[in-house]
């Protein structure tokens, strides 16, 4: 069986690539909810919606997990969904926390993220629960996303946004940052060049990744590969698909040649 992996749009895609790294045997169906993204600027209650009707979309394509990959949904809707349905569902803030909590030696971490991940604080809330001493500084970047969706990354804008958001963080004595949201790390070294290199950048896609290899092993739902099945996946989205493939193609180690498109309204 599959693992479904979500976002609210091409931004999870950085997750599922680094379950295709981590998990080659595995097979994905992808959903990106580009009628409706971007979530980052939307309330809990309809987050945590959207969210339900892509797990009973996913569901219909029997994945065994699923991986809430984008950081807005997993902020705000990991808790209302994962007792609601009966297969594990992993999100992409609790690896990512615990990755800085890890990192971390004078205890000060920053995390940026959507307007919506950054108000819920969530991040500082699971960071603060394994480690009370941690003092964690949120910053919203909301302009990243678009930057990275109209292929803006090696644009001099991008360099003057990053600024911008980062000045204040910079000048603070943070030696961790969780990159909070699913499109940072495409502007990962961008980042890491404006903030220097005693910050330890902390990609909460290769932490899922990690936990989703132990989740599978510990069900038991881990596939091996000697069943002579090779990785399968498949990408869904709600608008846009040929939009959707071109960027994914940027993004994924392989090529994606068809997306589908989903009325998710109807699950
Ligand atoms: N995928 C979202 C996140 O990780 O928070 C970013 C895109 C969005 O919906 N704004």
């Amino acid at each position: 069986a599959p693992v479904g992996v979500f976002d609210s749009g091409v931004g999870g895609l950085t997750v599922a690539r680094e379950i295709s790294r981590q998990l080659p045997d595995e097979n994905i169906v992808y959903f990106g909810d580009t009628a409706r993204v971007p979530y980052g600027s939307k309330s809990q209650n309809t987050i945590i919606r959207f969210s339900e009707q892509i797990i009973r979309f996913l569901k219909t394509k029997e994945v065994k997990a699923i991986v809430i990959a984008c950081n807005t949904a997993s902020a705000l809707a990991l808790d209302a969904v994962k007792d609601e349905f009966d297969i594990p569902i992993l999100g992409v803030v609790i690896p990512g926390a615990r990755a800085a909590v890890e990192a971390t030696k004078n205890r000060k971490v920053g995390v940026v993220g959507t307007e919506a991940t950054v108000q819920s604080g969530m991040y500082t809330k699971v960071i603060q629960g394994m480690n009370p001493e941690i003092t964690v500084i949120e910053k919203a970047c909301p302009l990243f996303v678009p930057l990275v969706e109209e292929g803006f990354k090696e644009h001099q804008v991008t360099e003057e946004v990053i600024e911008y958001y980062l000045e204040s963080m910079r000048s603070t004595d943070i030696d961790a940052m969780i990159l909070g949201c699913t499109h940072y790390p495409l502007l990962r070294s961008k980042i890491r060049a404006y903030m220097g290199d005693k910050i330890q950048i902390v990609n909460p896609a290769y932490e899922t990744a990690m936990d989703l290899k132990c989740l599978l092993e510990e069900n038991d739902m881990a596939n091996d590969g000697t069943e002579g099945q090779h990785s399968n996946y498949s990408f869904y989205v709600s608008d846009a698909a040929e939009k959707f493939r071109k960027f994914a193609n940027t993004v994924m180690p392989f090529d994606v040649p068809i997306t589908n498109v989903v009325n998710i309204e109807g699950y």
